[in-house]
């Protein structure tokens, strides 16, 4: 890498497991029998508000006592050696913000954010850090309207503006490090093969090879709080050479 390489990281729930959150598919994947795809539905709210909370409420719970782990803090080292680090997060968590990036990078959230929820009727989005639990009472808007987590689920539009971001971040890097994510989830998926297109270096970083074609320059196999980590050694050596 050179002083001046863009890397932008695109990041999934994988990078949060070591911090107690769990991913959407495979082992622990399931809440109650359930996929994220009975859950995270504007359906699935519509038919069933108070599973769709009860889900967030507990989520709420382990992300709040979640800590940032070795891997999203090696992304921010990893800004602090490169020219400039971007990352684009399906990740609702809000960990990568509390490590921060180092200069001009920055983090583009996709699905949303689990701090935020949005009135049904009016729209009205307010930031809501209350412990709930939700149900029996859910949340309501000073409209009467039922209160939803600002979330993108399936079969909804991602916000266009940070679609248009990520795209554009895309386009421009150098090097596209792909972290715990299953790849299978678009519009973020496609961004590998933008990336690859638009002649990046791909690596994925999974605990298993996840993403696939041709797109993938490298497959560091295994957990990212320790891989990441092992990077960001690497790269400094070679800058001491
Ligand atoms: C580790 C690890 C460790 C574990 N270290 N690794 C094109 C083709 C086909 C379908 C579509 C398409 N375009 C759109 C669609 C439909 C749909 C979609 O993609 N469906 C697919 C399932 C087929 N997409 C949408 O509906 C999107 N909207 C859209 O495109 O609008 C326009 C449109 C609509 C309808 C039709 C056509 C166009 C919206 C998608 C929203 C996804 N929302 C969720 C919930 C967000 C809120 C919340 O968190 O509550 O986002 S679902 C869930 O999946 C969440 C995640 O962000 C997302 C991705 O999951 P992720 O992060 O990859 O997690 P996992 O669990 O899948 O994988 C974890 C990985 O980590 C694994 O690989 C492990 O091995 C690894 N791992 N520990 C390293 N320690
Ligand atoms: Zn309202």
């Amino acid at each position: 890498m050179t002083p001046q390489a863009r890397v932008v990281a695109l990041t999934g729930a994988g990078i949060s497991a070591a911090s107690g959150i769990p991913t959407f598919r495979g082992k622990g994947g399931l809440y109650k029998n359930l996929h994220a795809q009975d859950l995270a539905t504007p359906e699935a709210f519509a038919r069933d508000p108070a599973t769709v909370w009860e889900w967030y409420g507990w989520r709420r719970d382990l992300v709040r006592r979640a800590r940032p782990n070795a891997a999203h803090r090696a992304l921010r080292e990893l800004s602090e050696l490169v020219g400039r680090l971007d990352i684009i997060t399906q990740n609702v968590d809000g960990l990568h913000e509390q490590t921060g990036l180092a200069g001009e990078g920055g983090i583009v959230r996709l699905h949303g954010s689990l701090w935020r929820m949005r009135c049904t009727r009016c729209g009205r989005e307010v930031e809501d850090r209350s412990a709930g639990p939700y149900p029996p009472d859910l949340p309501h808007c000073s409209c009467g309207g039922l209160m939803r987590p600002a979330v993108v689920w399936f079969g909804e539009q991602l916000a266009s503006e940070d679609l248009d971001e990520a795209g554009a971040l895309t386009r421009h890097a150098d090097v596209f490090l792909v972290v715990g994510t299953s790849a299978v989830v678009y519009p973020a998926a496609g961004f590998l093969g933008l990336a690859s297109q638009q002649g990046a270096f791909v690596a994925e970083f999974n605990l298993e090879a996840a993403a696939s074609g041709p797109e993938i320059g490298l497959r560091v196999t295994g957990p990212s709080e320790e891989t990441l980590p092992a990077l960001v050694d690497a790269v400094r050596k070679r800058r001491k050479v």
